[in-house]
C-alpha cells in the first residue's frame, strides 16, 4: 500500500536504532538546533511572505521564542503516535506538517512509546470523564503525553497541543483534561447544487458536486483539519431550500465520497432534505407525514443512505418557510413531519435537525412573534431522535436582537442554535466584525426561565432540562476565494463558532487571542491592539447600520446597503418600513402589550424589564419601543441626537480601525496586511454610505437638524434611493 503511514513507518524504522542517541545528544547540539531553526525560519519566512489566508489559523509560524521553541522540540523530537487507522495518519501528517515548520526541525517518528518524548495514545482503559471526544494532555519537561478515549478524540488532543504550541503556552507544567460542552458541533453550508452558495460572499462553493464523487479537491481536505482543529464534527454541505436532487443515487454517491475523505477527521455528513421530495423524485402523487407509501419512501432512503454512509448524521429541514414545502400543506403539524422523519433515521442512529425559522404568509401576528407561537405549543410532541434548530434571535440574523423567546420555552425538546457565520447582514465580506462577541452574548444571555443562571448556552447544551442531544451550528461563510472567506477577520468567526460550539465558557476575547496569535502575530504588542479592534468592531457595525435595537433596515432581496425607506414589498413583514415604524411621532416597534406583545413570550424577569423603556437596555431599545424623538435617554440626551450620535461613532469606530491596523503595516505579514486594508477601505465607505442614508431617511421625521460640528451627508437621500445593484453577490 502506497501512502503516507507507509512513509512515516520508514521514517521510524531508519531512525529506531539511534532514536535514544539521539535523544541523549539533543542537549549537547542546542546551538545547532538554534542555528537550523534560524536558518529553516528563514525560509518559512519566505514562503509565509506569499501568506494569501489561505492556510487559516494552520499556518504553523516559525517559534521566534528560542526557549520556548528549544523546550517544545525536546518534547517533541521522538514521536509516538497509537494507532493503525485513517485517523492516526492524520494526526501523524499534521504533526509532521506542523513541528518542522513552528520548530525548525522534523520530528522523530518512533514505533514504541517507551522511546518518544510525545506520546499519543489512547488509554489501556476507557476514562470515563473524557467520553468520546474528550482528551487529556499531560506536559513535563522533557514529554508530553495525550491520552483519550478513541483516535478522533486524540486528533482533537493534537489539535489542542499545536493551538498550545501556536499561542506560545508553557508546557513543561501542564495538565489539562477537555471535553466538549455540545454533542453536534455543525457547519450549515447554504450551497446549492450548481456552486452558488446563498448568502455566500467568498467565492463559489467549494463542493464541486459535477466533479464528485471521482475528483476529490485537496481543498476538502484543508476543509476538514480546519474543522476537526476546531472541533466541527457535523457538516451539512447543501442548501436549507433544498434540492430534491440531493437524494438521488448519483447524488448520493458524490455525498458518500465527502463523508469518507471527512471521516478520519471525526466530522459526520448530515442533508438538507426537501419535504417534497418523495413527490419530486419519487414518483409520488403526495408528500403527506400521514401518507403510509411516504413513510414508506422515506424509510427506504434512510436505508439507502446508510449503506452508503454508515455513520450519516441526519437530516437538516426547512419546512413551511419562505415558500419551502412542509408537512402544513396537508393541514399536519411541524412535529409530524419532523417524526415521520425521525423514524426513518432512528434504526440507523440519525437525527432530525427541525428549523424553527418559520413565518406564514398569513399570519397576521408580527413577525418576530411568528417562531414560537408555532413552536412553542409543540413542545413534548418531537420524538427523541430531533432536535428544533433556532435561530438565536426572533427574527433572522439582524446585527442585534434580544435572544429567541423559544430558549426556555420548550423545555421538553432538545433546542439546537443556529447562527449566522456568513454576514448577511453585517457588511458582508468586505466588513470587520468580528462575531465572537455576537455568539458570547447570546449564550451567556440568561432567560431566567428557571431562575437566574438558565443561561441561553445551558438549553443549549442541554444542562438545563436534562437532554442528551444537543447542538450548535454555523451558517459557513466559507467559499473558494483563496482566503476562504473573503476576508482574513471572516476567519475569525469561524473559529470562534467551533471554539465556542466546543465549549461556551470560552470567552470571545480569548478565542480572538487565540486566533490572533495563531494567524497573524505572535507579538503581543502587536496581538493586543487587534484584539481591542476585533472586540470593538461588531459594535460598529451595529451603530453604522441598527443603532438603539433597529433591525431590518437592508436593502431588498440582496440585503446590500440600506434600505430603510423600502415600502412596497407584497408582503408586510419583508419591507424595512415594518420593522422601525418611523413617523413625526417617533421611531421604534412597540412590542409591549400596547403593541405587539412580544415581550409576553419572555420570562416574567425580562417582561418587567423590556416593557419598559426606562429599564430597557439602550442596545435593545427601539426592539421593544415605539418613542418620540425627544425622548430623554439615561444621558439626557434626546432619542434623535442619540441615534444620530451612533450612526456618526459607527463611522469612527472604523476610522479608528482602519488607523489601528495602519500603524500596524510592516509588523503583520504584507499579504494578510493588504487585504485587510483594502477590505477596511470598502467598510469605511460602506459605513459613511449608511450614515448618510439612515440619518436623512429618518430626519424627515424628526424634522430635526444633523448636529453642528459633524460633516453632513455628501448626497441627497434620493441618491441613496435611487442606487441599485443588481449584482449584488449571494441572492437567494
Ligand atoms: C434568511 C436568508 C435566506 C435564508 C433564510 C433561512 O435571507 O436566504 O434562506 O434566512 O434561514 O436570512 O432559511
Amino acid at each position: 500500500m502506497v501512502g503516507p503511514r507507509n512513509k512515516w513507518q520508514i521514517v521510524a524504522d531508519q531512525s529506531e536504532s539511534s532514536s535514544m542517541l539521539k535523544a541523549r545528544s539533543f542537549r549537547k547540539y542546542q546551538w545547532l538546533v538554534a542555528l537550523l531553526g534560524f536558518v529553516l525560519h528563514s525560509q518559512v519566512f519566505a514562503t509565509v511572505s506569499q501568506d494569501d489566508g489561505y492556510r487559516l489559523w494552520l499556518n504553523y509560524r516559525f517559534i521566534t521564542n528560542p526557549t520556548l521553541r528549544l523546550t517544545y522540540l525536546e518534547q517533541t523530537s521522538h514521536i509516538y503516535v497509537a494507532g493503525n487507522s485513517a485517523t492516526s495518519d492524520v494526526i501523524r501528517h499534521e504533526l509532521q506538517l506542523a513541528l518542522p515548520t513552528m520548530l525548525g526541525l522534523n520530528p522523530v517518528f518512533v514505533s514504541q512509546a517507551n522511546a518518544a518524548t510525545l506520546v499519543i495514545e489512547t488509554g489501556t482503559s476507557v476514562i470515563s470523564e473524557l467520553g468520546d471526544e474528550g482528551f487529556h494532555i499531560v506536559g513535563k519537561a522533557k514529554s508530553l503525553r495525550v491520552t483519550a478515549n478513541t483516535q478522533v478524540a486524540l486528533l482533537y488532543g493534537t489539535f489542542a497541543l499545536l493551538r498550545s504550541m501556536q499561542t506560545g503556552q508553557d508546557l513543561a507544567n501542564l495538565d489539562v483534561r477537555e471535553q466538549p460542552k455540545v454533542q453536534r458541533r455543525m457547519l450549515n453550508h447554504w450551497d446549492d447544487l450548481d456552486r452558488h452558495t446563498e448568502r455566500g460572499y467568498a467565492g463559489q462553493s467549494i463542493f464541486d458536486w459535477h466533479k464528485l464523487p471521482v475528483y476529490k479537491e485537496q481543498r476538502y481536505i484543508n476543509y476538514a483539519r480546519a474543522n476537526a482543529s476546531i472541533g466541527i464534527n457535523g457538516i451539512v454541505p447543501n442548501n436549507v431550500n433544498a434540492n430534491a436532487l440531493i437524494l438521488t443515487p448519483s447524488y448520493l454517491l458524490k455525498v458518500q465520497a465527502l463523508a469518507d475523505m471527512f471521516r478520519p477527521y471525526g466530522i459526520k455528513v448530515y442533508l438538507s432534505i426537501k419535504f417534497s421530495s418523495p413527490q419530486q423524485i419519487g414518483g409520488l402523487t403526495t408528500s403527506d407525514p400521514a401518507d403510509p407509501q411516504v413513510q414508506q419512501w422515506w424509510q427506504d432512503k434512510a436505508k439507502e443512505i446508510y449503506q452508503l454512509i454508515p455513520d450519516f448524521g441526519g437530516f437538516l429541514v426547512k419546512a413551511n418557510s419562505e415558500g419551502q414545502p412542509g408537512p402544513g400543506d396537508y393541514g399536519r403539524s411541524h412535529a409530524m413531519g419532523a417524526n415521520m422523519l425521525a423514524k426513518a433515521l432512528k434504526p440507523f442512529g440519525g437525527i432530525v435537525l427541525w428549523r424553527a425559522f418559520v413565518y406564514a404568509p398569513d399570519d397576521e401576528h408580527e413577525r418576530s412573534l411568528q417562531a414560537y407561537n408555532e413552536f412553542a405549543p409543540l413542545d413534548g410532541q418531537f420524538a427523541d431522535n430531533v432536535t428544533v434548530q433556532v435561530k438565536n434571535g426572533p427574527i433572522d440574523f439582524q446585527p442585534r436582537e434580544p435572544f429567541s423567546p423559544l430558549f426556555g420555552a420548550m423545555p421538553n425538546t432538545p433546542l439546537a442554535m443556529e447562527f449566522q457565520v456568513t454576514q448577511e447582514y453585517l457588511g458582508f465580506s468586505t466588513h470587520l466584525a468580528y462575531l465572537g462577541t455576537v455568539f458570547e452574548e447570546v449564550l451567556d444571555a440568561d432567560t431566567w426561565v428557571k431562575g437566574q443562571g438558565s443561561t441561553v448556552a445551558k438549553v443549549v447544551d442541554g444542562s438545563l432540562e436534562g437532554h442528551d442531544l444537543s447542538v450548535m451550528a454555523g451558517v459557513a461563510n466559507i467559499g473558494m476565494d483563496r482566503n476562504w472567506t473573503g476576508h482574513i477577520f471572516a476567519q475569525a468567526n469561524w473559529y470562534a463558532l467551533g471554539r465556542l460550539a466546543w465549549d461556551h465558557q470560552l470567552s470571545a476575547k480569548d478565542i480572538a487571542n487565540e486566533w490572533v496569535a495563531m494567524t497573524l502575530s505572535q507579538t503581543p504588542q502587536v496581538q493586543q491592539p487587534i484584539v481591542t479592534m476585533m472586540m470593538a468592531s461588531r459594535e460598529h457595525v451595529v451603530n453604522y447600520m441598527t443603532p438603539l435595537g433597529l433591525h431590518h433596515l437592508m436593502a431588498t432581496g440582496h440585503h446590500y446597503g440600506p434600505g430603510p425607506w423600502v415600502d412596497n414589498l407584497s408582503r408586510a413583514d419583508w419591507n424595512p418600513v415594518y420593522y422601525h415604524r418611523a413617523d413625526t411621532q417617533g421611531i421604534g416597534i412597540d412590542r409591549t402589550a400596547t403593541g405587539t406583545n412580544g415581550v409576553a413570550q419572555y420570562s416574567a424577569h425580562w417582561q418587567a424589564i423590556f416593557a419598559d423603556p426606562a429599564k430597557t437596555p439602550d442596545e435593545l431599545l427601539l426592539w421593544f419601543h415605539h418613542l418620540p424623538w425627544n425622548y430623554p435617554m439615561r444621558s439626557g440626551k434626546t432619542l434623535w441626537l442619540t441615534l444620530v450620535e451612533r450612526y456618526y461613532a459607527g463611522v469612527e469606530g472604523v476610522e479608528q480601525m482602519q488607523q489601528t491596523w495602519q500603524r500596524l503595516a510592516g509588523q503583520i505579514n504584507a499579504g494578510q496586511h493588504h487585504q485587510v486594508t483594502m477590505a477596511l477601505a470598502i467598510q469605511l465607505q460602506e459605513a459613511k454610505w449608511w450614515r448618510d442614508a439612515c440619518v436623512l431617511y429618518f430626519q424627515q421625521f424628526a424634522k430635526q437638524p444633523i448636529p453642528e460640528g459633524l460633516p453632513q451627508p455628501e448626497h441627497s437621500l434620493e441618491y441613496y434611493q435611487r442606487l441599485a445593484f443588481p449584482y449584488a453577490p449571494g441572492q437567494g
